[in-house]
């Protein structure tokens, strides 16, 4: 039975900012699927180019791999030879919790290697797909490029990397109508006003929205040829960009 999200559910007295702790792992699966609009979409299609584009004898790598679910994605549909997927997270709760999700998985041999770590500390290397689901908005803008350039340099010839992000608008008028569509999505999901607006205070200081062509110019500054948005529901998208 996946835990209810009830954080935000009573005034708090003082509102600190959002931290990836034992509270929120024990609601995560709750909490992300009832927040992020099309994110079980989004975790099976990491799956389906998982299987397209992870090459013989490489790695995947699952930055801010919280519980681990774009590496499970990964794991049921990758059927190249000698592939190792390598997540990666920095809350030591989330990985405690995912390795005993990875432990009860007996859906394939892929082997996860699971890593407590700042994604801008470990080193990128011989990778066919990199996956970064809703985490690049949570490290500092003026850090993020520095990551991005050495996801690229870490990918081989013809490797991908799948960016998820929530995402901000120059448009007044677009950004308000997409920002309201989605907060009507969570109350559709039964969070009520208070939680909402609690949890977008408490997220205020910590994930960092960017444009769209923000992160497009981002890929192509650190080298990346193209990329493509195949993905949007109201203020989250999704994109693939090759190397
Ligand atoms: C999913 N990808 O289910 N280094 C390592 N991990 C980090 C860092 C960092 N510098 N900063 C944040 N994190 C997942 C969902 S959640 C998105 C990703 C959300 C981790 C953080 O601990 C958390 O587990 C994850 O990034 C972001 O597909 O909750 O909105």
């Amino acid at each position: 039975m996946r835990k209810s999200d009830s954080i935000y559910a009573s005034p708090l007295d003082e509102l600190v900012d959002f931290r990836f702790d034992e509270r929120v792992v024990d609601v995560f699966p709750d909490m992300i699927q009832r927040s992020v609009p099309g994110y079980a979409s989004i975790i099976s299609m990491i799956g389906v180019f998982a299987a397209k584009y992870a090459q013989q004898d490489s790695q995947c790598y699952d930055l801010g791999c919280s519980l681990g679910a774009a590496s499970l994605s990964m794991r049921q549909r990758i059927t190249q030879n000698n592939c190792t997927i390598v997540a990666v997270d920095n809350s030591p709760a989330m990985i405690v919790r995912a390795q005993t999700i990875f432990d009860s998985d007996h859906t394939s041999t892929v082997p996860i290697e699971l890593i407590c770590a700042d994604i801008q500390e470990i080193n990128i290397e011989n990778a066919s797909v990199v996956v970064m689901d809703f985490t690049l908005q949570f490290i500092a803008l003026d850090e993020r490029l520095a990551l991005i350039k050495r996801i690229y340099q870490g990918l081989k010839p013809g490797g991908i990397l799948i960016l998820s992000e929530k995402i901000t608008f120059e448009e007044e008028s677009r950004a308000s109508f997409l920002n309201e569509s989605h907060h009507e999505f969570k109350r559709a999901n039964g969070y009520s006003d208070l939680e909402i607006s609690q949890k977008r205070t408490a997220l205020e200081n910590v994930l960092i929205p960017e444009t769209l062509a923000a992160h497009q110019q981002r890929l192509s500054d650190a080298g990346f040829a193209s990329s493509n948005m195949w993905f949007q529901c109201f203020n989250f998208m999704s994109l693939v960009a090759v190397k």
